[in-house]
């Protein structure tokens, strides 16, 4: 198929505002509406990263019909050709991978370190799904008839539709596109509002590498402008979303009434037990890494630390000193280790959950404010933050809040730590530390979430193992490795019959 080069405003000068339109089939297409938004830099509200369009149903509607029509095609092309355009794309990446994590700080604020994991995972992602391509395997079995094959081959779904969200802009969109196109489907994707760039940038890799036209669609805009009309089109047979438990509902409501199928990857609240036989430091380490890393904007984030009492006040005390050193700021300065908040809306929450803890009585023992004087006065910018003597049934220990605020919360031993951590309406990840492995592989059976990590904090997942949780972080699908590639096939048994004559299963029996 032929090669359609995607003819971004990257190539402009970085003093030209880039205006960035919606790509469909192939081509850069202003939205019906003839309204754009700002994506602005949340380090630096000055810095305008680009222009995007604000899009509608009918732009929705092109885009799905386009991807209509690349499916027809692209679903033949064979799933090995298909790998290899993705194949391709992981190596485009490699070689713009700074350029991309740049972008990717400027329009989402994290620190270049996280940035450039960031596309790494993308990289690994467009890695194990071309590796799939030559698998997509499916079980052949043996038929209980005579002369009877059987076996069961994946198939795709057909048009896919993708809502990303924005703390891992070009990751998570890589979790949803790659393993949906090499299973042979077409994507019309909605990037998040505040860090659209990245995706572009994902998608331009694969369109350089040669995706076909109409294959990927990206459409701009706000969630009940292009979401929900996404989640609602009938040619649309599959939805999946990275978001909010709230956005979540309202999603998985819209897709179960033409039962599509349904991927919903939601909030977290994820604990990390520490034992009083734990190496500390370590532990130490994993809660600064776990809680303010990406500002405490992970769904995995480490939001509850457990403790078990003897190591409380040591721990405590440690770890407040370390995260009172943090240097936050503007995350292109390769010093920085804590970004900004990723919006306006984003910090308030934030503030707001400050207040509702200690108005709850947890004893406030570090950061909680904004910063905003000198350079900090034009950007989202918060202290790390950390309460203790939380109580488990607090609000500060049961809402996801996404952002850098950790409430620690004291408990009377390993029992009673795996109850904390599975009290909540959440199970996406979690991790004790300890160095008895008998308790380790207990909390690995016992508690009830989507990930558990022993002697590593709360986030870190890999790409090629199942990625998702329990309850209220989703309904039951997995990203990831060998998970995405369930979602986004359809199984079709088939039966050969070579005998020649009519054979009934489970009546033409010799008994
Ligand atoms: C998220 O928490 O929102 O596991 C995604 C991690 C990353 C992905 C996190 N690889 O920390």
């Amino acid at each position: 198929m032929a090669t359609h080069t995607l003819a971004t405003p990257a190539d402009l000068s970085s003093t030209q505002t880039r205006v960035f339109k919606n790509f469909i089939d192939g081509e850069w297409v202003e939205s019906s509406t003839g309204q754009t938004f700002e994506n602005r830099n949340p380090a630096d509200t000055r810095d305008l990263v680009g222009i995007f369009q604000k899009s509608n149903r009918a732009d929705v509607n092109t885009a799905v019909d386009a991807a209509k029509r690349a499916f027809a095609k692209w679903r033949l092309v064979p799933a090995p050709r298909r790998a290899e355009i993705v194949f391709r794309a992981a190596e485009i990446l490699i070689e713009r991978k700074e350029d991309y994590a740049r972008d990717m700080t400027r329009e989402m604020g994290k620190v270049l370190a996280e940035t450039r994991g960031d596309v790494q995972e993308a990289i690994d992602a467009a890695y194990y799904n071309a590796g799939e391509g030559r698998r997509l395997f499916g079980p052949t079995v043996p038929s209980e008839m005579p002369n009877k094959f059987a076996m069961a081959v994946r198939q795709p779904i057909g048009v896919c539709g993708m809502i990303t969200p924005w703390n891992f802009p070009m990751a998570i969109s890589s979790w949803k596109l790659l393993p949906a196109v090499v299973c042979g489907n077409a994507c019309v994707v909605k990037p998040a509002q505040d860090t659209p760039l990245s995706t572009f940038n994902l998608v331009r890799a694969l369109t350089d590498a040669g995706l076909p036209k109409g294959v990927i669609n990206i459409v701009t805009g706000f969630g009940a402008e292009v979401g929900t009309p996404l989640a609602e089109h009938p040619d649309v047979r599959a939805v999946s979303l990275t978001g909010s438990s709230a956005v979540g509902k309202i999603i998985g409501g819209i897709a179960a009434q033409s039962f599509k199928h349904c991927s919903l990857e939601l909030g977290g609240k994820n604990p990390m037990i520490v034992l009083d036989d734990a190496n500390l430091d370590l532990a130490i380490e994993g809660a600064l890494w776990g809680a303010f890393g990406t500002t405490g904007q992970r769904c995995t984030a480490t939001s509850r630390i457990i403790l078990q009492k003897r190591i409380y006040a040591e721990f405590v005390e440690r770890l407040v000193d370390r995260a009172k050193k943090l240097k936050v700021g503007n995350g292109l300065d390769e010093t920085v280790q804590m970004g900004p908040a990723i919006n306006q809306k984003q910090l308030e929450t934030d503030l707001e959950y400050v207040e509702i803890g200690k108005n709850e009585g947890a004893k406030l023992v570090c950061g909680g404010h904004r910063l905003d004087k000198g350079d900090y006065q034009y950007g989202w910018f918060m202290e790390p933050t950390v309460f203790i003597d939380v109580d488990r049934k607090m609000r500060i220990a049961q809402e996801e809040i996404f952002g850098p605020v950790v409430s620690i919360i004291p408990c009377d031993g390993m029992e009673d730590a795996v109850e904390i951590a599975n009290g909540i309406e959440y199970g996406l990840s979690s991790a004790i530390y300890t160095k008895d492995v008998n308790k380790a592989f207990a909390a690995i059976r016992d508690l009830y979430a989507g990930i558990t990590y022993v002697n590593a904090p709360t986030i870190g997942a890999e790409v090629h193992l199942p990625f998702g949780g329990t309850k209220a972080t989703g309904n039951g699908h997995r990203e990831g490795g060998i998970g995405a590639i369930e979602f986004y096939t359809e199984w079709k048994s088939v039966y050969v019959d070579y005998s020649d004559k009519l054979q009934k299963a489970q009546i033409d029996r010799e008994d």
